[in-house]
């Protein structure tokens, strides 16, 4: 673990000239044909140049399809508790190696450390649980209605899985997808962020070390257009997981519907969290500073809306406030800092372009601008934003904006507060603060997605449950949980018979 020789130069320090990385197809690390690298920097400080990285191809695509299509043979054919079994040793590897991973996550990705840690921990805790999937995967065995007659159903890989991922959970996300695709005996073809390519490669170099078989695995990094749209229009690829921009979420969706290929998709999040008069004001504040700040308010989970009852605006506003300037910004490695830097200039942009908008909507309360003092201008970060007065339809409460902007709602009581919740093209987390256990069921009924919490904020899914959202959150799909193992496995109905006669259903036993 300790070879600063490895092909991917894992465990040498930052040098001075930045290595250059590679895919991984075949069970190889190698070059792309295009003969051309980009770079991936550090958020926090873009002087920091993390490695070179290849820019893929269709051609490279091709060639992991591929050796993912040939290797799909065998691993569909090792049974399911040994396929298990490497997953087992990838998840304790992934453990071992726990605060390294975390490291270089947040020297590419800048979420803080403690963070980065329960990102790497989520990926641990779905390869652990999915391990175990190995020895469960159940179908049903259930009484034919016919005499002497046995019928069942059991789970069966679709073939090669093609795994699309973003840079905010670069760990955890992979993993989310990577593990139910392989326990079920799929191969996969990884095409992470061009953001994050380094996180993708520490974890493609453990799947390696686990041992699954070369081709199961197979990394193409590269840029949307290029390599994922090959991996989505390759006919040899049967399944194709997304998590990502909503727009990147609908070019995909027709490109796979063409071929009408299983596909599923997470994508945007517009969460809201009420807090109703009778709440615990403290913990509201604490569970809307996290949710909204923490990751920078780059979750797809992140609140990005609070609607509180009018009494308590003013009190809920005054303890949000002074929290937040207390919030301090700067590099994740740091344990001192709160907030990590937004992910690129062109989130800094967008982020400031709402900002804009929400002058027009609400009343700026704190923040609003990109923030430049000293070592922060090497980075791309931007202050905790909060905007009051902000109207259900406001454009800031609509659109996903993914960065530290908060948009608070006044409403006059529960049923507006729902009504504000449900009003949103997205559905993916809610939440509401309340000590009323009725107030309560209530939310847990009628919130319109896929996740709700009480007196939490909305963040913070575990990996046994499923996790995914309603409306234009995605198409219908889970991640996470044994619901993940149905997008990476056709459903195989099988009835034998033993009677040693012809019997047919709903005819001769009616
Ligand atoms: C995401 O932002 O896409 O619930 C994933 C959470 C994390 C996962 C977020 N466990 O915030």
């Amino acid at each position: 673990m300790t070879d600063t020789a490895s092909p991917t130069g894992r465990s040498a320090p930052p040098a001075a000239e930045p290595r250059t990385f590679r895919h991984f197809i075949a069970g190889e690390w190698c070059e792309s044909t295009s003969g051309s690298t980009f770079e991936s920097v550090n958020p926090a400080d873009t002087r920091d140049v993390i490695g070179r990285f290849q820019q893929g191809t269709p051609a490279d695509v091709a060639m992991a399809v591929r050796a993912a299509d040939v290797a799909a043979g065998l691993w569909r054919r090792t049974p399911a508790p040994k396929r298990g079994e490497v997953m087992y040793a990838f998840a304790a590897l992934m453990a071992e190696h726990k605060e390294r991973l975390a490291r270089a996550m947040t020297r590419e990705m800048g979420k803080v450390i403690a963070e980065a840690r329960g990102d790497v921990q989520e990926g641990i805790d779905i390869a652990f649980l999915m391990a175990g999937e190995g020895r469960r995967m159940f179908g049903d065995t259930t009484p034919s209605e016919l005499p002497d007659k046995w019928a069942m159903s059991i789970r069966q890989p679709i073939g090669v899985a093609g795994i699309i991922t973003p840079w905010n959970f670069p760990m955890a996300i992979p993993c989310w997808k990577m593990m139910p695709a392989l326990v079920s005996g799929n191969t996969v073809v990884f095409k992470p962020s061009s953001d994050t390519p380094h996180c993708a490669t520490l974890l493609v170099e453990l799947t390696a070390e686990a041992g699954f078989p070369a081709g199961t695995v197979n990394l193409v990094t590269g840029a949307g257009a290029e390599v994922g749209d090959a991996i989505v229009d390759n006919p040899d690829v049967g399944v194709i997981s997304f998590t990502g921009s909503s727009a990147t979420g609908k070019h995909i969706a027709t490109r796979a519907g063409r071929q009408l290929k299983r596909l599923s998709l997470e994508l945007g999040g517009k969460n809201a969290i009420v807090v109703m008069a009778d709440a615990d004001l403290d913990l509201a504040t604490d569970g809307i500073l996290w949710s909204a700040f923490g990751t920078t308010g780059q979750r797809c989970t992140a609140a990005s809306r609070v609607v509180v009852e009018r009494p308590v605006v003013d009190d809920l506003l005054a303890r949000l406030e002074t929290r937040a300037r207390k919030l301090r910004l700067g590099s994740g490695l740091d344990d001192a800092v709160d907030v990590g830097p937004l992910i690129n200039v062109g989130a800094v942009d967008k982020v400031g372009r709402y900002v804009e908008i929400g002058r027009t909507e609400g009343e700026l309360v704190i923040g609003g601008e990109a923030a430049r003092d000293g070592e922060l201008g090497h980075g791309h970060f931007f202050a905790p934003t909060i905007f009051r007065d902000v109207a259900p339809m406001d454009r800031i409460a609509q659109e996903e904006i993914f960065g530290p902007v908060l948009s608070v709602i006044a409403v006059d009581d529960y049923p507006a507060a729902s009504t504000a919740v449900n009003q949103t093209r997205y559905g993916l987390s809610s939440s509401i603060f309340t000590r009323d256990a009725n107030t309560a069921f209530r939310a847990m009924r009628d919130f319109e997605t896929g996740i709700v919490y009480v007196n939490a904020g909305t963040t913070g899914a575990e990996t046994h449950l499923p996790f995914g959202g309603w409306k234009e959150t995605g198409n219908g799909h889970r991640e996470a949980g044994h619901a993940a193992l149905d997008t990476y496995t056709e459903w195989k109905s099988i009835y034998v018979d033993f009677s040693g006669r012809l019997q047919r259903a709903q005819i001769d036993n009616q």
